[in-house]
């Protein structure tokens, strides 16, 4: 009966993409328009920079300190993992997570570097929380670099973006959804909004699952 039912867990909706994919924009579009419908959602963003590991990889991104490859990618899962009793304790207590970029950029960032392979790189992320629904915003690099000139940041440029991409490509596992990013931006928000709905019908039961 409805009353034993117990209340649906929150999902755990990752996007992903290269840079200037609009990760940022459409994560925050879904947040708003699922609270809008009383579904309570939170924005996340990994890295997370605030916190005391976030501050490292900042510091390293920003290039003020150098740091041995694999260093930083333990950080950056690190980095995940110092907030996962929250994403757990969030998701069973009904809230949906909506985030920007998970350990699939963990990996197909590392793994962009030379002697880094993919499955090392996968090591660190086991044993998170498996996402519900995973939304890759699909857009070639020559695109992407069309959108504007990157930053001064680590990574933000063309060669390992391309690199970045290729990785991405090897993870893609057949329940994801591939979305055309070089669209306009509602008409990829209507799209995500739709697999969301879909996927959060199907969620029944309470478990999460890990990777
Ligand atoms: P963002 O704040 O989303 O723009 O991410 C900052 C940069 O860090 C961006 O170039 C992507 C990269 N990045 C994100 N997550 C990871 C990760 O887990 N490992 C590595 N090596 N790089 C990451
Ligand atoms: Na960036
Ligand atoms: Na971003």
């Amino acid at each position: 009966t409805s009353e034993t039912e117990s209340k649906q867990r929150g999902l755990l909706i990752v996007i992903e993409g290269l840079d200037k994919a609009g990760k940022s924009t459409q994560c925050k579009l879904l947040t708003k328009s699922l609270n809008a419908i009383n579904i309570p959602s939170k924005y996340l963003h990994f890295p997370m920079r605030t916190t005391a590991v976030g501050k490292i990889i900042d510091d390293y991104l920003n290039k003020r300190i150098e740091l041995h490859d694999s260093a930083v990618h333990l950080l950056f899962s690190a980095n995940r993992w110092e907030y996962e009793a929250e994403m757990i304790s969030d998701m069973k207590s009904g809230v949906t997570l909506v985030v920007d970029r998970y350990s699939y950029s963990g990996v197909a960032f590392t793994a962009a570097k030379p002697g880094f392979s993919i499955d090392w790189c996968r090591g660190p992320e086991i044993g998170l929380p498996r996402p519900d629904l995973v939304i890759f915003l699909s857009l070639s690099q020559d695109v992407a670099a069309g959108r504007g000139d990157f930053g001064e940041e680590r990574y933000e440029v063309d060669t390992f973006q391309k690199k970045v991409l290729s990785n991405f490509k090897q993870l893609i596992e057949p329940e994801w959804k591939i979305l055309d990013a070089s669209r306009p931006i509602k008409a990829i928000q209507k799209d995500i909004k739709e697999q969301v709905l879909e996927v959060m019908n199907e969620i029944g039961e309470c478990v999460i699952e890990r990777l």
